[in-house]
């Protein structure tokens, strides 16, 4: 049976990927070079520091340690001024009613973000208090597509991977998902999450009865 759903933050509970690519693409242009939303897709699950590493590669520059290590903080300042302006209207459609039934149902809820800005959008947006565990980019050392961030999230509930569903926005997280033995529901495209359970366009497509379908009772 099912005993606790894992969530990605950016792309599942609240869009922040607009933030990001806005902040990468300003950090693009003051390097002489631009990037687009597509570029911006395979960007998404990936941390800052690799996520850097694809931008630097794509505008054709090798730079020091010392000069990604203040391009980062200067990306992560931009971004978080998107992040001040944020506030519960925020929260994707579906999201709130989902967590309602989750609630209702007594099942454990984490969050799987690497993002080590990921305790802070949920206080913006309110939603602190609505995970039993949140594993984010400050508590694991390997990213998506690795399972880790998943894994932790598992033991913190004190659930079998098998025991898990995951809800992700990205392929690199659909792939850790698998990856840890875990079920996992896409938030997008069926033609781009090939590797999920089941896809929909937003958590407001789905009941809670639908997702506990997918595990064999
Ligand atoms: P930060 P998620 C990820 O969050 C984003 O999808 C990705 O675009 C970002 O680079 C990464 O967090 C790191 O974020 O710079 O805030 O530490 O999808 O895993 O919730
Ligand atoms: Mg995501």
């Amino acid at each position: 049976p099912i005993k606790a759903l894992l969530f990605d933050l950016d792309g599942v509970i609240v869009d922040t990927a607009i933030f990001h690519y806005q902040a990468w693409r300003r950090m693009a242009n003051s390097l002489g070079f631009d990037i687009t939303e597509e570029f911006n897709e395979q960007l998404k699950g990936i941390s800052r520091t690799e996520s850097l590493d694809i931008i630097l590669a794509h505008g054709g520059l090798v730079l020091s340690d010392e000069k990604k290590a203040e391009l980062a903080a200067q990306k992560n300042e931009w971004y978080l001024e998107l992040v001040s302006q944020m506030t519960p209207a925020n929260i994707l459609p579906g999201v709130t009613d989902f967590f309602a039934q989750v609630k209702a149902a007594g099942l454990k809820t984490a969050l799987g973000s690497v993002s080590k800005n990921a305790r802070l959008i949920l206080e913006r947006i309110g939603m602190l208090d609505d995970f039993d565990a949140i594993i984010d980019g400050t508590k694991i050392s390997r990213g998506k597509p690795d399972p880790e961030v998943f894994l932790k999230g598992a033991a913190e509930t004190k659930a079998q991977p098998d025991e898990c569903v995951v809800f992700e926005d990205a392929v690199a997280g659909i792939e850790a998902a698998k990856r840890g033995g875990m079920l996992a529901v896409g938030i997008g495209e069926p033609a781009v999450l090939t590797w999920a359970d089941l896809v929909v366009g937003s958590l407001a497509d789905l009941t809670l009865d639908e997702v506990l379908t997918l595990a064999p009772t």
